[in-house]
């Protein structure tokens, strides 16, 4: 089979259907095979772009796709990929690369940068499997072995094609996919009887899930242990939306000072177990290590590890702890939820002409949203005032929480869309992020795609201005009316009250265009979550306004989660 011909089918056998890049001279080869496969190949104005769009088409796919050219185009995408490593998403980089003929005298041909290993160098930092197909008899087992690889970690991995190997015919027999592993039975019996006896001896044990849940769709499982136990269930901000946020043993958000609200904060820092299961434990998702944990109340259970409390278990396959704790036979004698009615409060006449506040902003959102929804939130004050998310009905979630690039949100609407089509993007930006990526608002419009973008226009760097002033953190002012006109398609609006804010709202969901929505929002107006986190660290770091109050302390991965004494 020609190589080209064999990786495209290869991958649309392995659930990819879509493809995000940007082509190159080297490339055009490759992108007439693309073209002649059945995955769609979806041009994008910019690599970075393509990379966010393929990420979050993977975290709901479960695979995806960036096409690239080398260097120029492969390096462009390089941050979204590892955005895509950190945060755990199964992305395959295809990137076209000079010729096997073209390497052989180690010309200085254009696109190169030191020598022709370099991209593939860089490469191996943030894939779990790459590969560079010089070689036409271990092409094919290349490719599966790279693929099985991102399946398997639910990690990005980088596929280099010579644009002279494309055409070639290369052997494709007996290629074998990788069996999954099993769990070693004692250590698993082990953690197990540890992790069981812990559960019988607490009073007030919570489950913190993690971003894992999605990426391996294991969050059926957790919810049946948490209802056939008893034991209420919150979430992080990388996990949000994994469990559904309607179920009656969900508490909401977790994230010390970054908590969705104190009484989320107050049980879960006061229960005598938590079962952190597929969580990672960032500086993020501690609130800025503002989380007050002890790891002897904890059990840690991961793809990579199973931890309870200060003993580290091997060998244990994931899935089946979570199907042991499934079906454990254990119920825990009482839950008060602590905070049984936290849906959105409706909007009254009488506040319809009050200016924006950030957290009405996320208030008056969520009674907008319900099942077809998917809600994608950019870095900044988009990102902490989201945490504030709640609806009746549940609404899908995601966001770069760990990683935290900025210009995520707009291209990886698209991926959301054709990932899944009955999803209706609702984007939440900074200005900032929004001038970085923005552009993508016109792919968005080629492909006839209906995301709801809500650009916050606070004017400029509102998250910085809170760290640190300066000159640093001003932008130019667009006139955001104006971008649906510069792309030739969608509906532009500005809001700067609730009543206005609601009504733009109405009228996007009711239309099939892609409508951008403008916040008016004072220079000065952060979320409360933004608001809480700033103060504690503040008063954690003893000083007023200095930038190092957002760093992290100390690693909790490694010891105690209590945050060791000032530097
Ligand atoms: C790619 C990238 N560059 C820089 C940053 C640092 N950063 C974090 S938030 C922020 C400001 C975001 O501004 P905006 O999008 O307007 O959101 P706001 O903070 O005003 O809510 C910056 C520069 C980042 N996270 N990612
Ligand atoms: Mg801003």
């Amino acid at each position: 089979m020609p190589l080209g011909e064999f990786l495209f089918e290869y991958l649309y056998r392995r659930g990819v259907r879509h493809s995000f890049g940007l082509p190159g001279d080297f490339a055009l080869p490759t992108f007439a095979w693309l073209e002649r496969s059945k995955i769609r190949s979806i041009t994008m104005t910019h690599e970075p772009a393509a990379g966010f769009a393929a990420d979050a088409y993977s975290r709901i796919n479960g695979i995806g796709l960036v096409c690239v050219t080398y260097c120029v185009g492969g390096l462009n995408v390089l941050n979204a990929i590892a955005g895509a490593y950190a945060e755990k998403s199964p992305v395959v980089v295809v990137s076209v690369a000079p010729g096997r003929k073209d390497r052989e005298k180690d010309p200085l041909l254009h696109h190169k940068v030191k020598t022709f290993e370099t991209q593939r160098r860089v490469y191996d930092e943030v894939t779990v499997a790459s590969t560079v197909l010089l070689d036409e008899h271990r092409a094919a087992s290349e490719i599966v072995r790279c693929v099985d690889a991102c399946v398997c970690h639910k990690r990005p991995v980088y596929i280099e094609v010579p644009h002279d190997m494309v055409d070639r015919e290369i052997p494709v027999n007996g290629i074998a996919i990788a069996t999954s592993e099993e769990s070693d039975p004692p250590a698993l019996e082990a953690a197990l009887e540890e992790t069981l006896t812990l559960i019988r001896s607490a009073t007030k044990p919570v489950i913190l899930p993690g971003v894992e849940l999605a990426r391996y769709r294991t969050a059926p499982l957790v919810v049946r242990m948490a209802e056939r136990m008893n034991i209420p269930i919150a979430a992080d901000l990388l996990s949000k939306s994994a469990i559904p946020e309607n179920h009656p043993l969900y508490i909401g958000v977790y994230g010390g000072a970054m908590s969705s609200d104190e009484h989320v904060r107050e049980y879960v820092e006061s229960a005598d177990l938590v079962l952190m299961l597929g969580t990672f434990i960032t500086d993020m998702s501690m609130g800025f290590y503002t989380a007050k944990l002890d790891r002897r109340r904890t059990v840690l259970a991961t793809t990579e590890r199973v931890n309870v409390q200060y003993h580290r278990y091997e060998s244990i396959q994931f899935r089946d702890f979570l199907e042991s704790l499934a079906i454990a036979r254990i119920k825990m004698k009482h839950f008060t939820h602590p905070n049984p009615h936290s849906v959105p409060v409706p909007l009254k006449k009488a506040e319809r002409s009050d200016l924006l506040s950030m957290d009405d902003i996320f208030r008056i959102l969520s009674l907008h949203l319900d099942e077809r929804c998917c809600v994608i939130a950019d870095v900044g004050d988009a990102m902490f005032g989201a945490v504030g998310i709640r609806s009746a009905r549940q609404a899908q979630f995601i966001a770069p929480a760990y990683y935290m690039s900025m210009g995520f949100a707009v291209p990886a609407s698209i991926g959301v869309a054709l990932a899944a089509k009955k999803l209706r993007p609702y984007v939440i930006v900074g200005d900032g992020a929004f001038q970085m990526t923005g552009a993508e608002l016109s792919t968005i419009v080629r492909l006839k795609l209906n995301a709801i973008i809500i650009i916050l226009n606070n004017d400029g760097y509102g998250t910085m201005r809170k760290i640190r002033a300066g000159r640093f953190n001003v932008i130019t002012q667009w006139d955001y009316t104006k971008v649906c006109e510069l792309v030739r398609g969608g509906k532009s609006t500005t809001a700067s009250t609730k009543g206005e804010f609601d009504a733009a709202l109405r009228r996007a969901q009711k239309s099939d265009d892609v409508c951008v929505i403008e916040l008016k929002i004072p220079r000065h107006e952060t979320s409360r979550q933004l608001a809480r986190v700033a103060s504690e660290v503040r008063k954690m770091r003893g000083s007023k306004n200095s930038r190092a109050d957002f760093e992290p302390q100390v690693r909790l991965a490694s010891g105690s989660f209590r945050r060791r004494p000032g530097r």
